[in-house]
């Protein structure tokens, strides 16, 4: 099938490397310098490791630069990392932390004008339009996800339906009657309303949606599939995080072979997670560290997202010159170890949904009985496979465990549940619940 690429603003998003290489070094120099002035705890950091601004001459110089990341956000808890005065914010946004405190995020007029503006372009890049029906069913409020594509559809001319997350009735009844043609949500939500769909009887043929421009958590590429089978749509995978940009940070183009870091506002790095070093390998995976280039509100240096994966500096197909980040296949923080064994969620996805037997809806249990670390893995089947005979059932059971087995490298207890009797979500989907955290 012949691809079709559009772009918003194609000039910047094809700009040829080298000119994309002078932009990032002369970004560079000025945020540096930018923050030094502005931001005392960095100042403070960066005269801590003996570096002064003038010492920053271009990306290659980079890391010198002391990291940051959640940490340094709660200690100046709410506006110490901010370069403005508080009277020059204009937006808040917000995200929970590990420790229960939110990590806040700070945003000027202009900061908002560039987040439009990059939202436009990962809009366009999933065939938007200023025609479009976009439905929003991220959740509006702090979390970055419905205000940050709400902005961009805005800024393209779209006809924006910010129904937010929850009451899924509502949102199929709305998607059908208004005709929506794009569905921004969470990869797991979107199951959950491509399952309700399908229970009322509504076939992929009859949805009029068309692309679905899902992120916020990690998903496959299984995940994808079962998205674009189930609501007749082809699925982009958007990334962003509120320290940075909200969505918008990235996203794949229909080649559908990584993200596309928009380079004129951010730098990506990948460094090794342990030593903290660089890691210049095309392809190689470690944790991704973002530098912002014209953020005003709160710009962040060498910021650590935790997230893991790979950087490809090659050119792409869809003609867009911008550094494709690999899909994220866990966080440097989530991997579960169990009995020595490194697990990552994403593995026990990509397993699940290579059977077609088994719905996209799964809670990974984690727990320590008489010292021993066990793994189950709750998995629903689909409607068609719950009517099947029992040595059906215990056929597919067996599959999952044999190649859960082979994909982790320890073996799971498989638990086979009724369709839709599994907690589903509404925004970021909970899949791991690991009770060795919990005294006993
Ligand atoms: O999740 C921003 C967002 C909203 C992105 C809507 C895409 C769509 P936070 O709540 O600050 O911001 O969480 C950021 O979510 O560090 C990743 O661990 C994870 N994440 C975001 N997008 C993706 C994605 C928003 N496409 C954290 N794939 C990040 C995997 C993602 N993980």
């Amino acid at each position: 099938m012949d691809k079709k690429f559009t772009y918003y603003d194609r000039e910047t998003e094809c700009m040829p490397r080298k000119a994309i290489e002078d932009l990032q070094n002369e970004s560079l120099v000025r945020q540096v310098k930018y923050v030094y002035d502005n931001v005392v705890p960095y100042r403070q950091k960066m005269i801590d490791a003996k570096i002064r601004p003038a010492d920053i001459k271009s990306t290659k110089d980079l890391y010198k630069l002391p990291f940051n990341d959640k940490r340094d956000l709660r200690d100046n808890y709410p506006f110490g990392l901010m370069a403005v005065k508080r009277g020059d914010l204009a937006r808040i946004h917000a995200s929970s932390g590990t420790t229960g405190k939110l990590t806040v995020a700070g945003y000027t007029k202009k900061d908002l004008d560039i987040w439009g503006e990059l939202m436009a372009r990962c809009l366009v890049n999933a065939g938007a339009t200023g025609e479009s029906m976009i439905h929003v069913a991220y959740g509006y409020g702090l979390f970055t996800g419905g205000l940050g594509v709400h902005i961009g559809a805005e800024k393209l001319g779209a006809a924006v339906v910010p129904a937010s997350s929850g009451n899924t009735a509502r949102q199929i009844m709305l998607i059908m009657d208004l005709q929506a043609d794009l569905l921004a949500c969470t990869p797991s939500y979107a199951a959950y309303i491509a399952d309700e769909m399908k229970r009322m009887g509504i076939s992929p043929a009859d949805i009029p949606l068309r692309t679905g421009v899902f992120g916020a958590e990690p998903w496959t590429e299984g995940m994808r599939q079962n998205l674009e089978r189930g609501l007749g749509i082809e699925a982009f995978d958007i990334y962003g995080l509120s320290e940075i940009m909200g969505p918008s940070v990235s996203i794949d183009c229909p080649i559908h072979n990584g993200l596309h870091v928009w380079e004129d506002h951010f730098i990506a790095e990948i460094v090794d997670p342990k030593t903290l070093e660089p890691i210049e390998e095309n392809g190689k995976t470690g944790e991704l560290v973002f530098t912002t280039l014209t953020k005003e509100g709160m710009p962040l240096i060498r910021y650590r997202t935790k997230d893991l994966c790979s950087i490809d500096r090659a050119p792409c197909a869809c003609g867009r010159t911008h550094a494709r980040m690999g899909k994220i296949v866990g966080r440097s923080d989530d991997m579960l170890i169990i009995r020595g064994i490194n697990v990552f969620p994403s593995q026990i996805e990509t397993v699940l949904l290579n059977i077609r037997e088994a719905a996209p809806h799964y809670q990974i249990l984690v727990d320590r009985v008489n010292n021993l670390d066990t793994l189950e893995i709750q998995v629903e089947l689909s409607e068609e496979l719950f009517s099947d005979t029992v040595k059906g059932i215990e056929s597919v059971k067996k599959k999952l465990e044999k190649e859960m087995t082979a994909m982790l490298g320890i073996a799971p207890i498989i638990r086979l549940a009724e369709p839709r009797s599994l907690p589903r979500s509404e925004g970021k989907a909970k899949r791991v619940v690991d009770k060795r955290l919990f005294d006993k």
